[in-house]
């Protein structure tokens, strides 16, 4: 009999599965939920709704609860054979918060396999829509925490990073300050990754570390919630969080509802779920330092394994759990594919018209540069958002290809500086790591070697991976991390896109010039249009 096991990834768009046979090496299912197109009574736009200006971000827990029933609807329907999988966990967009009363527990602990779990669940909710990672409301909450833990420095090395807008610390504060009642009729807090785990659970399960580092109440070091934090966000938070786990724990079995509804065998084992990206990292195949990975999602982030603690005490990147106990690094982007599509529906492109017209465009865009704020920004931090075009303007179709691509990988070349030492090779993954263009720009940009996986859905693969990992540790049938990835990773069609070397120089340069532009606009700084035209004249 075939071991199987299944990763699930509920991101911002969509859920996504993924099941692996172990034994023959092999992904057997893929499957995706889109949350636009096939739920499409919650009315999201790219799953998620905008309810104030651009900075109010939430989405619905129960459209995600309600995707996972009708995902496994239609794997019951396959030759897929249910009964074999062996353990299952999954992968959350990280730092959004989902808001309980005191019914959630009893309803999925009486949940009836004859009913739906949206009609069972649906009164579980003190707050029935989550702020998500996009969400950059809570700037106010943010200084008010910084301030009470000690400033930047101390924020940064008691909890792995500094206040951030998304995470879920800032956004439970502005909740408790904003809507004291709702807040008192909140029996528990989960994260995505918890909240849909406890569903599969059938009672609250707990947050892992790597997900856990993303609430800005997680003490990085010892892993534990850190009192201060708490203190310093909201009363009696302590008494309505979860409780915090290893990310290879298990977490108990399959709930009978999934069970007797979908034909689960009773002994599947449950793994904590995690954030997208620590999953991605296992994705990936990181567990070692000399890599990073390079995610083009609805975020873009840029990531890799740390094997010590590390901090950015500039405050722009974030310290989280990786599954295999240790830590990684990671930046992350608001201007990511929705970025990059505006772009392309303005000109009512396609991809591979877009893709034509990155190619036709030399390196260095003619000395056009793009600070890409169409959505307020993470990382440079900018609240409001607006997009500068310096040389070219809206209408330029060229400019504005290349100029938003460019943008995107200048940008990450310059605040990932803090990880250190140049990496030997980048993984990238995601959506829009299909496009072998745009993998060139981000190679010639990093002047280092990309590589890209036949399968991008890196987060649902990595929790597949874990799912294995756990479960062959639980039954004495220990597997090492190498030994899992190989098997895997290691057959994966892949293709390498190597840098221009002709383009080092030009690329060394403009990353200047793009940081001579951010500080222009961000900090006062003087105008670099003499540099620009200077640039200009060497290259074009
Ligand atoms: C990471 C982040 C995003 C979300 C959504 O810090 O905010 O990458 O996890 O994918």
């Amino acid at each position: 009999m075939s071991d199987l096991f299944l990763g699930l990834d509920c991101s911002t768009q969509s859920l996504t599965s993924i099941i692996i046979d172990f034994s023959s090496g092999k992904v057997i299912y893929r499957d995706r939920i889109d949350f636009d197109e096939d739920l499409p009574q919650y009315n999201t736009q790219n799953g998620i709704i905008i309810l104030d200006d651009s900075k109010i971000i939430h989405s619905y827990p129960l459209m995600w609860v309600e995707a996972l029933e009708i995902l496994f609807e239609k794997m019951k329907t396959t030759e897929i054979l249910i009964h074999n999988i062996k353990a299952i966990t999954g992968s959350g967009q990280q730092h959004g918060t989902v808001y309980l009363n005191t019914k959630f527990e009893r309803n999925l602990k009486r949940l009836d396999a004859n009913k739906s779990l949206v009609s069972q669940l649906k009164d579980s909710f003190s707050r029935p829509t989550s702020p998500v990672w996009m969400d950059s409301s809570t700037a106010k909450q943010c200084e008010e925490i910084r301030e009470k833990l000690g400033g930047l420095e101390s924020t940064i090395e008691l909890l792995g990073s500094n206040t951030f807008e998304r995470f879920s610390g800032p956004q439970i504060r502005k909740f408790f300050q904003e809507e004291p009642e709702l807040y008192k009729q909140t029996s528990i807090i989960h994260l995505v990754s918890s909240f849909m785990a406890s569903i599969l659970l059938g009672m609250s399960a707990s947050i892992d570390h790597g997900d856990g580092a993303g609430m800005n109440l997680m003490n990085i070091k010892t892993k534990q919630w850190e009192d201060k934090a708490l203190e310093a966000t909201a009363p009696y938070l302590r008494d309505i969080l979860p409780s915090l786990t290893e990310p290879y724990n298990i977490i108990g079995l399959l709930s009978s509802y999934f069970v007797r509804k979908f034909g689960f065998n009773p002994d599947t084992q449950l793994i904590a779920w995690s954030g997208d990206n620590p999953n991605s990292l296992i994705g990936v195949g990181l567990i070692k330092k000399g890599k990073v990975a390079i995610s083009l999602g609805t975020s873009d982030t840029y990531f890799g394994y740390l094997q010590d603690l590390y901090f950015d005490f500039k405050g722009e990147g974030h310290v989280f759990g990786a599954p295999t106990g240790d830590y990684m690094s990671l930046i992350c982007y608001k201007n990511g594919s929705l970025a990059r599509e505006r772009i392309k529906d303005n000109f009512n492109l396609n991809w591979e018209k877009f893709s034509e017209i990155l190619n036709n465009t030399p390196p260095g865009n003619k000395g056009k540069i793009m600070l890409p704020y169409f959505f307020p920004e993470i990382v440079p931090q900018v609240l409001e958002p607006h997009v500068y075009r310096f040389g070219f303007n809206e209408n330029d179709i060229e400019g504005n290809v290349r100029g938003i691509i460019e943008a995107q990988f200048l940008s990450m070349k310059l605040h990932s500086e803090w990880i250190g030492e140049k990496p030997s090779e980048i993984y990238a993954t995601g959506g829009a790591s299909a496009n072998k263009d745009i993998l060139q720009v981000m190679a010639n940009i990093f002047n280092t070697k990309v590589r890209m996986f036949e399968l991008t859905e890196s987060a649902a693969l990595g929790a597949a991976f874990r799912a294995a990992k756990s479960y062959y540790n639980l039954n004495n049938k220990i597997k090492s991390w190498d030994e899992i990835i190989n098997k895997f990773i290691d057959f994966q069609k892949s293709i390498v896109v190597v840098p221009d070397e002709k383009y080092i120089e030009l690329y060394d340069d403009m990353l200047k010039l793009y940081k001579n532009y951010e500080d222009f606009i961000l900090n006062n700084d003087e105008d670099p249009e003499l540099k620009r035209l200077e640039f200009i004249k060497k290259y074009f």
